[in-house]
C-alpha cells in the first residue's frame, strides 16, 4: 500500500487517539475508577499504528498484555474500550476482560494477552486457518522482546515457515523484559538476527518512526498475502512510563527516559515527516488533537455511567460453571 498524505494523517491522528486514551486511562486508575493493573504503551504508538494502517478489516491481529495501541489501530472504539478498562457491561468483553484481555472479535482483533508470548501459536493458527480456506487474510502477532525468549516463539514460527503461512511476527523490542534490561538475559542482540534460524526473512527497524515501521510491513504483509510466507520484523522501540503501575523503575535513569522523550517521541516524528511535506499545518494538527481530546473525554463519561454486568451474567462467555461460584 502506498504512502498517503491521508494514511499519514490516519496515523498521527491514531497515535493521539492512543496516547490521550492511555493518559485518561492512567487518570482513571489513580481515581479508583480502572479494575486491575495497566500496562502503558505510551512512546511505541508507532508500531502499532504503523503496522495496522497496513492490514485489511479482516486481517487477524493478536495482542500483548501492553495491547490499548493495538486495539485502537485495528479500528476498535474508544468507549467501549474504556468501559472494559471500568469492568462495565458495555466493554468490548462486556466487563469480563479489562485492560490485558480486550478484544474485538468484529474486526479480527482476537485480544490483548495476559500471558507472555501466548499470541504467537494463536497467531500461527489463524494463518493456517487462512491458508486451509483459501483467503488471502494476514495474521499479525504483537509480543514483547522478552517472549522472544519462550519457547512459543521458536515452535509457532518454526510452523509457520515450514508451512509458509501468511504471517507477520511483530516483535515490539523496547528494551526491557518487566524490570530486566534485555542487554542482561538475552545472548542476541537484535530479535530480527533470530529469523535466520528459521529461514524467513528477518527485517529490524527504528519503531519511533512510523513511517518507517509501514514501509517495512507493507512488504512483509504483500509477501504474506501473496503466498510469500511470514516475516519476522523488530520494531526497536521504547516505553516511556513503568512496566506497569506501581513500577518504581529502578533498572533505569530518569535521564535516559527523558532523552528518548525528548529525542524519539513518534508522535513529534511523525509530525516533522509531515510537517516537511506541507502534509499538516499548525491548524490540522490543532484539529486532530482537539477531536482525540473530545473523543476521549466522551469515552470516560461513557465509561463512568454505564451499568455493572447483571450478576446473571457471570457465567456466560467464560470457561467455568456459573453454579460453582453461586
Ligand atoms: C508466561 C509468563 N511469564 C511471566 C509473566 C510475567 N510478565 C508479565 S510482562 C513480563 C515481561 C514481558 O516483557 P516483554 O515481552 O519484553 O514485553 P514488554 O512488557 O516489554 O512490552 C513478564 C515477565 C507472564 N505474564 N507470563
Ligand atoms: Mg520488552
Amino acid at each position: 500500500m502506498s504512502l498517503t498524505q491521508e494514511k499519514c494523517l490516519k496515523m498521527y491522528t491514531d497515535m493521539w487517539r492512543i496516547r490521550l486514551f492511555e493518559e485518561e486511562a492512567n487518570r482513571q486508575t489513580n481515581l479508583g475508577n480502572v479494575v486491575g493493573t495497566l500496562h502503558m504503551y505510551c512512546g511505541e504508538e508507532a508500531v502499532a499504528v504503523g503496522v495496522c494502517a497496513n492490514l485489511r478489516d479482516d486481517d487477524y491481529v493478536l495482542g500483548t498484555h501492553r495491547s490499548h495501541g493495538h486495539c485502537i489501530a485495528k479500528g476498535a472504539e474508544s468507549d467501549k474500550m474504556m468501559a472494559e478498562l471500568f469492568g462495565k457491561a458495555t466493554g468490548t468483553c462486556k466487563g469480563k476482560g479489562g485492560s490485558m484481555h480486550v478484544a474485538d472479535f468484529s474486526l479480527n482483533m482476537l485480544g490483548a494477552n495476559g500471558i507472555v508470548g501466548a499470541g504467537i501459536g494463536p497467531t500461527t493458527g489463524t494463518a493456517l486457518a487462512s491458508k486451509i480456506r483459501g483467503t488471502d487474510q494476514v495474521s499479525v502477532c504483537f509480543f514483547g522482546d522478552g517472549a522472544a525468549a519462550r519457547g512459543t516463539f521458536h515452535e509457532a514460527i518454526a510452523m509457520g515457515s515450514l508451512w509458509q503461512l501468511p504471517v507477520v511476527y511483530v516483535c515490539e523490542n523496547n528494551g526491557y523484559q518487566q524490570w530486566v534490561p534485555r542487554k542482561n538475559v538475552a545472548v542476541v542482540d537484535s530479535v530480527a538476527d533470530m529469523a535466520g534460524s528459521y529461514s524467513i526473512p528477518g527485517v529490524s527497524v527504528n519503531g519511533q518512526d512510523a513511517i518507517e515501521v509501514y514501509e517495512v510491513i507493507a512488504e512483509a504483509v504483500a509477501r504474506a498475502r501473496s503466498g510469500g510466507g511470514p516475516s519476522l520484523i523488530e520494531a526497536r522501540t521504547y516505553r516511556f512510563y513503568g512496566h506497569s503501575l506501581g513500577d518504581e523503575q529502578q533498572y533505569r535513569t530518569e535521564e535516559e527516559v527523558e532523552e528518548r522523550k525528548l529525542n524519539a517521541d513518534p508522535i513529534n516524528i511523525l509530525r516533522d515527516f509531515m510537517t516537511e511535506r506541507n502534509w499538516l499545518s499548525s491548524a490540522d494538527d490543532d484539529q486532530v488533537q482537539q477531536r482525540a481530546g473530545d473523543e476521549i473525554t466522551r469515552a470516560a463519561k461513557f465509561a463512568e455511567e454505564s451499568p455493572w454486568p447483571e450478576m446473571g451474567e457471570v457465567g456466560t462467555d467464560v470457561l467455568f460453571d456459573a453454579k460453582e461460584v453461586a
